[in-house]
């Protein structure tokens, strides 16, 4: 039979994998929108028109509980794949409170909501490895102790601690997909890797001159958004619930994503220099192309995040399936396709 879901945050780059995921399998979707999202309809625009108009859209805010009650009490949902945060951790520096209010507000009222109005409702949060805070040795499971370093990664672990609360004492089927960094070609312009997709292919064009990165030593364990959303199915798929770490466990600094994306559009580029004052040229015509601006290092950035998914690949059967250099390919196409004049 057909199953009811709600995804919030359905216009971000997850909810777009996850809702073509749902669509094939027949769901019925419904998906919440953030009130005056500054994009529309967000990665949204990028499905079919007759994908789309099967989805029922609201625009509200995940803080405001009036509403969510109404919504969860109304629909009773099967499932809810709640994805809507306030996700960069660049920005919960500078703005601690709104990322709090969304991040902890939004999944404190859905919880609730369910249990209050519609128990038998299933809850997948999407949690993130920011929780763990950096990595000490080797790879990151479940049972990596919580040490965040970033108020995004606080609220994380306020998530992550809330739904097992919610599902060992309140008798909610609630989980948590732990989510190393995923990316796509629907990524925002605020992470790392699409700043870097964005400005080297329009280096490439000859319409940008030089990319400002901050620190090009962190290190990311980064997979494709498309894998990581086939797995929290899975998850949700379960008869019982319980948390996963979703990651690939291979290791890349931003600096090894750079090189990699300007071989990719056949730029070869020659480093030289030390912390702010290190560059890098253009192999062959001598051009400045890299450069360091201290305005993009964080304090408490993580010097490294690298997950262990052995979890997910016994008891779900999930292994990524898309490498950094897929990923990077697909990233550049698209970039080619809809911001290229
Ligand atoms: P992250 O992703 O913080 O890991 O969180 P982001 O792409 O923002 O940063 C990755 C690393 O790159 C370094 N960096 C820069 N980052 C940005 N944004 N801009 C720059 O110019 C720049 N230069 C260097 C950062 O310091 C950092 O070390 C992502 C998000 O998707 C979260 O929502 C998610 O939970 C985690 O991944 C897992």
């Amino acid at each position: 039979m057909s199953r009811k879901v709600l995804i919030t945050g359905i216009g971000g780059q997850d909810g777009y994998f996850l809702t073509r995921l749902l669509l094939d399998k027949n769901y019925e979707i419904h998906g919440l929108l953030r009130e005056k999202p500054s994009n529309g309809i967000g990665s949204l625009a990028y499905l079919e028109e007759s994908q789309r108009s099967q989805i029922v859209l609201y625009e509200s805010n995940v803080s405001n509980k009036r509403f969510i009650d109404g919504l969860v009490a109304e629909n009773q949902f099967d499932d809810i794949y709640h994805l809507a945060a306030q996700s960069s951790v660049a920005r919960s520096i500078q703005h601690p409170r709104e990322t709090i209010e969304t991040n902890v507000l939004g999944l404190t009222n859905i919880a609730t909501s369910i249990r209050d109005r519609s128990p038998q409702t299933r809850l997948l949060f999407t949690g993130s490895s920011e929780m763990f805070g950096d990595i000490t040795s080797g790879e990151q499971p479940e049972s990596t102790p919580a040490q965040p370093q970033s108020p995004y990664g606080l609220t994380k672990e306020f998530g992550y601690q809330l739904v097992r609360t919610y599902r060992n004492h309140y008798g909610l089927w609630a989980a948590t997909a732990i989510l190393f960094n995923h990316e796509s070609e629907f990524r925002g312009e605020q992470f790392v890797t699409k700043k870097i997709i964005r400005s080297v292919v329009r280096i490439a064009a000859g319409f940008d001159d030089v990319l400002c990165l901050g620190n090009i030593y962190a290190e990311r364990d980064w997979g494709y958004a498309g894998d990581y959303m086939d797995g929290v199915i899975r998850v949700m798929e379960r008869n019982e619930p319980d948390d996963f770490v979703f990651a690939t466990g291979k290791l890349h600094s931003v600096k090894d994503f750079v090189n990699t994306t300007f071989r990719h559009v056949g730029i070869d580029l020659e480093w030289s220099g030390d912390g702010l004052h290190e560059v890098a040229r253009n192999r062959s015509s001598q051009k400045l192309v890299v450069e360091i601006d201290k305005r993009f290092y964080r304090p408490g950035d993580l010097k490294g995040t690298c997950g262990e998914a052995s979890k997910a690949k016994l008891l779900l059967g999930w292994e990524p399936q898309t490498n950094l250099s897929s990923i990077i390919s697909r990233m550049i196409s698209h970039e080619h396709d809809t911001t290229l004049p």
